[in-house]
C-alpha cells in the first residue's frame, strides 16, 4: 500500500555541521578528487592513504552535531503516520544522532570496518591502519566499510521496496551525480510518485517541485 515517504539525502544535509560536500569547491582532500581516493583502485594503490582520508573523516564526523535538517527529518519519522524511509547516500550518523531509526547508509558507514577476505564487519577503530587484522578471520585486508566506486550500493532490495510503498519523493541535498542513486528521481517519477527537491541550488533533474535553500532552513519549514 502506497502512502509512504522516501527521502534521499546527500552531503548538503550534512554540510551546516561542518562535513564537506564532494563537488563543491571546497570539496578536494589534499589536492584529491574523491574520485581517486573513494574507489578499491585507490586503496590497492595506496591504502595508507585512503585509510588517512576516512580517518580524517571519522575524526570530522566524531566532532559534527546534527543540525536543524536533521533533526526535522528524525521527527517527521517519528510523528508521521505513515512510513518515512530515510535512504541516505552520506556515511556520517547524524541522522541517527538526532534520534532517526532504521537509516539506510546505502554507501555504507564510517562507523564500520569490513573485512575484504571474509566479508565481515565490526565497528571501525577511530583511526584504522593498513594490515588491521580481521577478527573473525585473522586476514589483513581490512578497510573501511564503505561503497566506492564501481561496487555495488547496499539495501537495493529494501531502497526498491521503500520506493514502491511511498507517494512523495524527497531529495535533500544531493547533486544527483552519482548513480544508481541519482536515477531514483526518474524511477519514482515512473512509479507516478510526486517528486521534490530540497538544495542549496537546485541540481538542474526534473521535480515536480524544487525549493531552494540551506537545509537548515528549507527542511524544517518543509515538515512543519
Ligand atoms: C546543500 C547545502 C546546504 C550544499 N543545504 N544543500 C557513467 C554513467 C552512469 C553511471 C556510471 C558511469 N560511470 C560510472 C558509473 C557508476 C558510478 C557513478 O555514478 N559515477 C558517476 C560519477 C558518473 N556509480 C557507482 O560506481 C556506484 N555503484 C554502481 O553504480 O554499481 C552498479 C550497480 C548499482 C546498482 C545495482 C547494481 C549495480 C557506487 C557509487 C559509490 C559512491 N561513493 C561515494 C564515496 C564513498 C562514500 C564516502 O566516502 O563518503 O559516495 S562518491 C560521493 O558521491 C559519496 C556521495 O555519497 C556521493 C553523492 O554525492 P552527494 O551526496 O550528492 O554530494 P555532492 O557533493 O555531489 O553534492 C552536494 C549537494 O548538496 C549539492 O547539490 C549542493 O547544492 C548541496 N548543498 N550545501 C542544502 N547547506
Amino acid at each position: 500500500m502506497r502512502g509512504g515517504i522516501f527521502i534521499l539525502s546527500g552531503a548538503g544535509l550534512s554540510a551546516e555541521s561542518g562535513l564537506r560536500t564532494f563537488r563543491a569547491a571546497d570539496g578536494l582532500w589534499e589536492d584529491h578528487r574523491v574520485e581517486d581516493v573513494a574507489t578499491p583502485e585507490a586503496f590497492v594503490r595506496d591504502p595508507a592513504q585512503v585509510q588517512r582520508f576516512y580517518n580524517m573523516r571519522r575524526a570530522q564526523a566524531a566532532l559534527a552535531e546534527p543540525n536543524a535538517a536533521h533533526r526535522a527529518l528524525a521527527r517527521l519519522q517519528a510523528e508521521h503516520d505513515r512510513p518515512v524511509h530515510l535512504v541516505t547516500q552520506n556515511v556520517d550518523d547524524l541522522l541517527e544522532r538526532a534520534g532517526a531509526r532504521e537509516v539506510i547508509h546505502m554507501h555504507g558507514a564510517l562507523a564500520g570496518a569490513l573485512c575484504a577476505a571474509c566479508g565481515s564487519r565490526w565497528p571501525a577503530p577511530a583511526a584504522m591502519a593498513v594490515g588491521d587484522p580481521c577478527p573473525s578471520c585473522g586476514a589483513a585486508r581490512t578497510r573501511p566499510d564503505i561503497v566506492w566506486f564501481g561496487e555495488i550500493p547496499y539495501h537495493m532490495d529494501r531502497i526498491e521496496e521503500a520506493l514502491e510503498e511511498s507517494d512523495l519523493f524527497v531529495a535533500v541535498g544531493t547533486s544527483g551525480t552519482v548513480y544508481p542513486a541519482a536515477g531514483f528521481g526518474r524511477m519514482a517519477r515512473a512509479l507516478g510518485i510526486r517528486t521534490l527537491e530540497l538544495n542549496l541550488e537546485a541540481s538542474g533533474a526534473r521535480f515536480d517541485e524544487q525549493r531552494e535553500g540551506p537545509a537548515s532552513a528549507v527542511v524544517p519549514a518543509w515538515v512543519a
